[in-house]
């Protein structure tokens, strides 16, 4: 049996009711396998693949706080330190219900390689619980997010361990969870990114998903002989990727059709007017019916089907495995040329398949999407010189970095003899470098 495939029965077996871990490790593993096959011998020797799969270290731990009715409520936090062969554990942190070990560590592998592709100093980690913020007070958040953290903060540090957001955590979660910190441990330090402004926050932090993701969705149209103007989109999702991907479209002269959230979505011809949707998403916390309420161009729909609108590029940014299949063939069928993958593994398997397989240009999250952490990293560099920088120097930092991730998938592609297949260039690319550092470090 090939290396690759002994490693992917172990991590099967070792880590039994994690299919997303599993889908991660599969959509890794068996792009890498000319890579892998090239050395087979010698990264057999090293239990190279055995050690990438396997995080450095987990921490579960309970989360007590009291809600505001007097009662005690008891969630499950997490923090995988995956691998930190490359720079400090880097990664955000999600609050959803959903939220358990093999998400985590799903999340947490894929940190690894897009931290890579940064070609910035970090590493993969990555945290969360199953603390849902919908529907609670502002000081339920905080006496979780304070839970949360009086644990969190043993195994964290500027250094060792930098956390951010992810779904369900914003800039009021991180700014509960950095107080926390700092009065425990008693040190001022960039130990979270996506702080706020006013204490050691980076400008365009709050953008950087979303743009970035627009940065490098325009050179992989470009390079492939298309332009994004007037091209016509539809967005999953209305959280933070899924507003500043919109927005960055609409500068760059596309227009966004669609919006999604966890219970329906909305359809707008005219554009979705997105100082509308901030209103109704970043203010009120409210749903996308309040939006479909204020403007007379939309429809509204319950439960899912952006994907089934006539469009020429997808960007899914709201989470997992949110593109099916079915979607991929409606998409196909309906003339789409471009997705690029905003959220983190929302396209399945077999969906890929099928829109590579179809010729669709298909740019995978860890690529896509890398422009947060990319930031996340510029925020840790201005709190470690105690600058901070203008909006136009992160701005333009960020976009080479999107550009640059592009070029080094493309030619990673090439290099292998697989031209186009950008999942295969980002995950050989991502690769490269951990395993030199990871090989360069000894056994450990
Ligand atoms: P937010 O919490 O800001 O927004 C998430 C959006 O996705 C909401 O519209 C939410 O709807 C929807 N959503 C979440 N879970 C589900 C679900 N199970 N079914 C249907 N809809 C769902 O999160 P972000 O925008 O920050 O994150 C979106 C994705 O992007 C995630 O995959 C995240 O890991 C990834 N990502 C985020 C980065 C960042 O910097 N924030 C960086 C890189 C990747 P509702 O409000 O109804 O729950
Ligand atoms: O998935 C991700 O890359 C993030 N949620 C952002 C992580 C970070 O450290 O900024």
């Amino acid at each position: 049996m090939s290396y690759v495939d002994e490693v992917l029965e172990r991590v099967i077996a070792k880590n039994p009711a994690e299919p997303e871990f599993h889908q991660a490790v599969k959509e890794v593993l068996n792009s890498l396998r000319p890579v892998i096959e090239a050395n087979e011998e010698k990264y057999r020797k090293e239990a190279l693949l055995e050690r990438l799969t396997e995080p450095d270290r987990q921490f579960k731990f309970r989360v007590p706080w009291v809600d505001d009715n007097g009662q005690v409520q008891v969630n499950t936090g997490y923090r995988v330190q995956f691998n930190n062969s490359i720079g400090p554990y880097k990664g955000g942190l999600r609050l959803h219900p959903s939220v358990n070990l093999g998400i985590i560590k799903f999340l947490g592998f894929e940190q690894i390689f897009k931290n890579s592709l940064t070609s910035l100093p970090i590493g993969g980690g990555k945290g969360g619980s199953d603390f849902d913020p919908k529907g609670k007070s502002d000081r339920e958040v905080m006496a979780f997010c304070q839970s949360f953290m009086t644990e969190l903060c043993k195994y964290i540090g500027a250094d060792t361990d930098v956390p951010a957001g992810d779904i369900g955590t914003g800039a009021r979660e991180i700014g509960y969870m950095f107080g926390q910190y700092k009065k425990i441990r008693g040190v001022y330090e960039g130990v979270l990114t996506g702080k706020g402004l006013s204490y050691g926050g980076s400008l365009v932090r709050t953008e950087a998903t979303g743009y970035g993701l627009l940065y490098l969705t325009e050179e992989m149209l470009k390079c492939n002989g298309h332009e994004m103007k007037d091209k016509v989109i539809c967005v999953s999702g209305s959280g933070n990727v899924a507003i500043y991907a919109t927005q960055k479209a609409h500068q760059l002269g596309a227009k966004v059709v669609t919006v999604s959230d966890s219970t329906g979505w909305v359809y707008d011809p005219e554009g979705i007017d997105v100082a509308l949707l901030k209103e109704v998403k970043e203010v009120k916390r409210a749903r996308l019916t309040e939006y479909a309420a204020a403007r007379p161009s939309a429809e509204y729909h319950e439960g899912r089907g952006v994907w089934t609108v006539k469009c020429d590029v997808a960007l899914p940014c709201a989470t997992q495995n949110e593109l099916l299949l079915e979607d991929a063939k409606e998409l196909v069928a309906n003339g789409c040329i471009a997705v690029a993958e905003g959220a983190n593994m929302p396209t399945t398997l077999d969906a890929t398949e099928y829109l590579q397989q179809n010729k669709v240009l298909f740019a995978p999250g860890k690529a896509a999407n890398a422009g947060g952490v990319a930031t996340s990293a510029l925020e840790m560099s201005q709190n470690s010189e105690r600058l901070s920088w203008s909006f136009e120097e992160v701005d333009s930092k960020l976009k080479n970095i999107m550009v640059n991730i592009f070029h080094n998938l493309d030619d990673a592609a090439k290099r292998y003899g697989k031209e186009g297949d950008y999942v295969a260039g980002a995950n050989i690319a991502g690769f490269e470098k951990v395993a030199e550092a990871m090989i360069a470090q000894g056994v450990c």
